[in-house]
């Protein structure tokens, strides 16, 4: 009810408690009464004799109708917020098996928030995008890293299309041009030898954040720094992001990796430059080439070619 009012409120300037009440089959009474709710829940009403209700503002808390009533027509996701959780991502891992794909799921902070080999990730009230996805992509489970990339080249679209600058650094963190850490991805699978039966896309992007503790002051940055101190619309920054990341996917089924991969060596930290990883291997140091197809590192070494498939890249600041 509150949201056919709000879907109202959001194509009409004026919408009469007459009109409203018509509309949505209660009395006036139960209509101003949803206006109340609607105000509790941080939305700006206005409310004016003979002529109705007027929409001034919408609240800063991220909604799952405030997100899905900006993706594009048609887009596939169902959107979840909550006010707090312990991870998006285990929240999925959790549900995996019965949530359908295209489940997206956000938080306004997380209690237990984490990165890879299970370091913690920053996730205070409020100001980020804690937000994961399930996804069932019919690839083998060596090819799973195809959707970190995936993932990072549509987050990297997204910021594109608000005017900002990033770069992508290997595996899965977004930079700023000062090469600070904007976001970081984590993906995490159920498969068995042949197929993935689900995958969660984890993203934690620092949007509004204006400081950070110590430990991560001088290697984070937020969306809102990039952008002069001022403060970017949380919900519109999540709707980019899953519909580039709706698209690239599609990109992907369709076996045209290939597309997403120029995007992400346009915006590649340390292309052509030597650089250091750390892997399985222990560290090793070689001429960054590039992904090839199957989304692997191509680091060279002597004149040969290596292909690494996980690790981090160590790269001076
Ligand atoms: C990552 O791991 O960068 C993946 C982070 C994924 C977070 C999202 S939030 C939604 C979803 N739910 C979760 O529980 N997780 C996902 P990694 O490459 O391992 O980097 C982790 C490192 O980044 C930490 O050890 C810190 O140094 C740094 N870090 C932690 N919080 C940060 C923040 N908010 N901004 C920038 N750097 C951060």
């Amino acid at each position: 009810m509150n949201e056919k009012l709000l879907t109202m409120l959001y194509a009409q300037e004026w919408v009469s408690g007459q009109a409203a009440s018509s509309e949505l089959n209660v009395s006036r009474a139960a209509v101003a009464k949803h206006i109340n709710a609607l105000r509790e829940q941080g939305y700006a009403i206005e409310a004016v004799p003979h002529r109705g209700y007027h929409l001034l503002s919408a609240p800063e808390q991220l909604t799952g109708f405030e997100i899905t009533r900006r993706l594009k027509p048609g887009s596939p996701w169902q959107v979840a917020c909550f006010d707090e959780i312990d991870s998006t991502n285990a929240y999925l891992r959790r549900n995996g098996d019965q949530l359908p794909e295209f489940s997206a799921v956000l938080a306004e902070s997380q209690t237990a928030g984490r990165g890879r080999l299970e370091r913690s990730w920053h996730s205070p009230q409020g100001v980020g995008l804690w937000m994961s996805v399930l996804l069932h992509p019919q690839l083998p489970p060596t090819q799973a890293q195809l959707l970190t990339l995936t993932a990072a080249v549509s987050i990297a679209d997204a910021i594109d299309s608000f005017g900002l600058p990033c770069r992508i650094k290997w595996p899965n963190d977004i930079l700023s041009p000062e090469r600070r850490k904007l976001v970081g991805v984590l993906c995490e699978m159920r498969a068995d030898m042949e197929r993935v039966h689900w995958l969660v896309v984890g993203m934690g992007i620092n949007v509004n954040n204006t400081d950070f503790p110590p430990e991560l002051s001088s290697i984070a940055t937020s969306l809102r720094e990039l952008n002069q101190g001022q403060a970017l619309e949380r919900a519109a920054v999540a709707a980019a992001v899953l519909d580039a990341l709706a698209a690239n996917y599609e990109l992907l089924n369709r076996g045209r990796f290939d597309l997403v991969r120029d995007k992400w060596h346009r915006r590649a930290v340390a292309l052509n430059e030597e650089a250091a990883i750390s892997g399985l291997n222990g560290k090793e140091t070689g001429i960054v080439r590039g992904l090839d197809e199957e989304g692997y590192l191509l680091l060279e070494q002597n004149g040969t070619v290596k292909r690494v498939l996980a690790g981090d890249m160590i790269i001076s600041h």
